[in-house]
């Protein structure tokens, strides 16, 4: 029988929460076979709401589910933690200033940051889901010096998973004919939606599209501002759509990526692709054995350069403003 994973969920209580914990305790977040022991921390205001989905998931009976711990001190919720999904952050409320989001973040990414440091497990996977995201992570990231950089990783899966389905309506094709589709950049709407490299059914997607008005216009646009549409018609952002995505990029990370095709996920840049090294940015990576790898020698025309750069240039103002508020 194999040891039970040790999985570290923030936010629990949230939305994202209550439509993740309940994948990860039925084995879709590392397979079909692998036993889990969750983790819950929660703000000493969420513990309540925490415990109630804890008593939810002890009523689904999960085979794999091996233990369920309650906590509002990080030290706690990270010890020997091997995946942590940090979930739980500070939303942008009205009015505040980008520094005030950003400082209220740090005060919450760099204390947990600290405590994967001091206390989760030597292969521990991070994935940061809390927006800003990337910039979340790369402040709890710079808290863990202990912990190799490439571990902490930002979810664009959401924004990758919404590309294949708008290209997969534009095209007629199903979602799952199309691959090499990739996200680059931030997770914000200054992302890049990249289907230059993409294929539809083996064919290349955009000389298949052959519309450029369209990706300017409809495409780009329609994915990057998705998460605002969902809550002009939900009435709520986003939720089992983000925890499914999260599920995808820690299962892809784990598991790997199908022969032939790649995924995108925020990752510390090693400077491929003219991004600066050390920004957390999305790339196309391949996965094998638990590591991921970026995605090289894709030619990148004018069109796209642009919007990756735009993009990236984004993150640099978040890191130099992070960097002035003394987070990193
Ligand atoms: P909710 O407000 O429903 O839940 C957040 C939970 O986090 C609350 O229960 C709160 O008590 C808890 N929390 C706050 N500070 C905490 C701390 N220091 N430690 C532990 N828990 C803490 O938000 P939800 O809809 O679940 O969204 C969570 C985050 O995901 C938000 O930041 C949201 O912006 C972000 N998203 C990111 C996406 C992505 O693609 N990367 C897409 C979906 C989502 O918008």
């Amino acid at each position: 029988t194999r040891t039970p994973v040790n999985v570290t969920v923030t936010g629990a209580a949230g939305q994202i929460g209550y439509a993740l914990l309940f994948r990860i305790a039925s084995g879709h977040l590392l397979g079909a076979d692998v036993p889990v022991n969750l983790r819950l921390l929660e703000i000493p205001q969420g513990l309540k709401a925490a415990e109630g989905t804890a008593m939810e998931l002890d009523d689904c009976a999960f085979p794999l589910l091996r233990g369920i711990e309650i906590t509002d001190d990080p030290n706690v919720a990270f010890d020997g933690a091997n995946v942590a999904l940090l979930v739980g952050a500070r939303p942008r409320t009205k009015g505040m200033e980008r520094g005030d989001l950003l400082s209220a973040n740090g005060g919450i990414f760099k204390p947990q940051g600290k405590a994967i440091n001091d206390n989760a497990a030597d292969d521990i996977k991070v994935l940061v889901v809390g927006n800003p995201a990337n910039t979340n992570a790369l402040i709890a990231q710079a808290a863990a010096p202990d912990v190799p950089a490439e571990r902490f990783t930002a979810m664009t899966r959401l924004d990758h998973n919404r590309a294949i389905s708008q290209l997969a309506k534009k095209t007629g094709a199903a979602v799952s004919d199309i691959k090499r589709l990739t996200i680059w950049g931030n997770h914000s709407a200054t992302q890049y939606p990249d289907i230059f490299h993409a294929e539809v059914a083996g064919k290349n997607a955009a000389e298949l599209v052959n519309d450029e008005a369209w990706l300017a216009d409809t495409f780009i646009p329609t994915v990057a501002k998705r998460g605002a549409a969902i809550i002009e018609a939900r009435g709520a952002s986003s939720a089992a759509s983000a925890a499914n995505a999260a599920i995808d990029h820690v299962y892809t990370w784990v598991n790997g990526t199908a022969e032939g095709d790649w995924t995108s996920m925020g990752i510390p840049s090693d400077g491929s692709y003219g991004v600066p090294e050390g920004l957390i940015s999305s790339f196309p990576v391949t996965v094998k054995n638990g590591t991921y790898e970026i995605v090289q020698g894709l030619e990148i025309n004018d069109f796209s350069r642009a919007r990756i750069d735009a993009s990236v240039q984004e993150l640099k103002e978040e890191r130099d403003a992070v960097r002035e508020l003394g987070l990193i």
